[in-house]
């Protein structure tokens, strides 16, 4: 952490201008022989030429000095807004490294601020994050939590495990005739209501994955029924071939596409049926196998045929799928005469023609997506914060156990363990603050 270190802080690629930002206790020191500056006044925007080691101009540029703590990484920093492109960032970043920084690390300038406490984890995440979010409402959330909104959360979920912990350590210390009789009965409430908001978030956490990574968005059905039409149509060219013959397409084929502010991953997959063609087989199993990784399915169904033992099959496949996943129901060609008729069809089956018209399957699929991605509830959108959280609920989940039995060591020790998968998500604490918890809870000094 004693290193300075120097990056391009903007994408690399034509542009009209780049950022290079350095950090670290020689920053001053590195921008002031760079600039010919004797000094450089913090957060004040500087007009300034560049010159390289042999003193010949290369750049003018607006450098910026941010002085430790009041910066970034909480280390002195400077930034060089130069001229776009790649070579002058090049050079300025070779003349940094001359004059004694060095490289910086991918994720280096976030991990610094964390260890320097400007920031905590589940904010150095949300950095991460936004640079890949996938859509609007990804960033609205990560703009909240990069304020903070899921430290928040964790701090309120701690400050609700150590009043309970505080209440299991006084009926370990203290002799029953001296506890409210209720008290046990009381930890189990406040447990519940813990336990029911820490799923909700999780839960939705898990439906709102896709906001982050992109929404899954597979277009399954038997042969024929026009799903890679309908990928076409999506992508406005002829992505994937298209012809009357049944197994037409082999392989998953799968694209980006933007339906409002969502950008998505559309898959078009083999029409499922048996087959006796090996490759088509591995076909299908990639179809079924899209089906499981799928957020949302759209399964399409050929209005110009009978319903038959194939869409028989994909619906009983259908039906069988996490309840989490979303079925849009479309029967197409619209434009033919119509034959099919089933059951499953009767409830809410979008009619379209790909040949003609399936705006209201976007509209459908728009305003499916819009649902799924508003949610007040607080997010987590990295792994590592949901297998936190999940860790937690574990532990929660065996503390009851233990109380349920009045074994109170036990239930404090799973308490203890969910405190520390929780805090995981923002930083590490340690239980030192239970004890203050306790005594300014039940004035104990007596
Ligand atoms: N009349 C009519 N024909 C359509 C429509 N949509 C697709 N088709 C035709 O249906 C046939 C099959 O279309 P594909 O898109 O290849 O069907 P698929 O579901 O991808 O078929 P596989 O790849 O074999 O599983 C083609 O001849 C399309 O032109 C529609 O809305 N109306
Ligand atoms: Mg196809």
């Amino acid at each position: 952490m004693n290193d300075t270190i120097v990056a391009n802080a903007s994408a690399s690629g034509i542009g009209s201008i780049s950022i290079v930002r350095l950090s670290g206790p020689k920053s001053l020191e590195i921008a002031k022989k760079i600039t010919a500056h004797n000094e450089l006044k913090p957060r004040y925007a500087h007009l300034s030429p560049l010159y390289d080691a042999q003193g010949e101009l290369i750049d003018e540029a607006v450098v910026i000095y941010f002085k430790s703590p009041y910066s970034f990484t909480g280390e002195d920093i400077v930034e060089f807004q130069c001229h776009g492109g790649y070579i002058i960032s090049s050079e300025i970043i070779d003349l940094c490294v001359h004059y004694g920084a060095r490289l910086a690390e991918p994720g280096e300038y976030s991990k610094r601020a964390f260890l320097n406490g400007k920031i905590d984890l589940s904010q150095a995440e949300a950095i991460a994050k936004i640079i890949e979010a996938k859509n609007l409402d990804a960033a609205k959330i990560l703009a909240k939590q990069l304020k903070g909104s899921l430290l928040d959360f964790v701090e309120q979920s701690r400050e609700q495990l150590l009043l309970i912990l505080a209440n299991s350590e006084v009926m370990i210390d203290y002799a029953e005739e001296d506890l409210p009789v209720d008290i046990q009965e009381t930890i189990a409430q406040k447990l519940d209501i813990l336990e029911d908001k820490l799923r909700a978030i999780l839960e939705s956490s898990h439906r709102r994955k896709g906001l982050i990574e992109g929404f899954r968005v597979a277009i399954v059905g038997k042969p024929n029924v026009g799903k890679s039409s309908l990928l076409n149509r999506f992508l406005d060219y002829e992505r994937a071939i298209v012809s009357d013959i049944e197994g037409t397409t082999r392989d998953t084929i799968e694209e980006s596409v933007r339906i409002g502010s969502h950008l998505i991953r559309l898959i078009d997959t083999a029409g499922i049926r048996e087959s006796n063609d090996a490759i088509e087989q591995i076909g299908v199993q990639r179809s079924l196998a899209s089906i499981e990784e799928a957020d949302i399915i759209i399964a399409l169904f050929d209005g110009s045929r009978e319903f038959d033992q194939l869409d028989e099959d994909i619906m009983a496949k259908l039906t069988d799928i996490d309840p989490s996943k979303h079925l849009i129901k479309v029967i197409n060609k619209s434009d033919l005469n119509q034959k099919i008729a089933h059951p499953f069809l009767e409830d809410g089956a979008l009619k379209i023609s790909i040949k003609e018209n399936f705006t209201n399957l976007t509209e459908a699929l728009q305003s499916l997506l819009d649902s799924i991605a508003k949610d007040d509830e607080i997010m987590l959108v990295t792994s590592r914060q949901i297998l936190a959280l999940s860790d937690a609920l574990s532990h929660i989940g065996e503390s009851r156990l233990f109380l349920a039995k009045s074994e109170l060591e036990f239930f404090s020790y799973h308490l203890n363990e969910a405190l520390k998968k929780i805090s995981l998500i923002s930083k590490p604490y340690d239980n030192e603050d239970i004890l203050d918890k306790m005594f300014g809870e039940f004035c104990l000094g007596k």
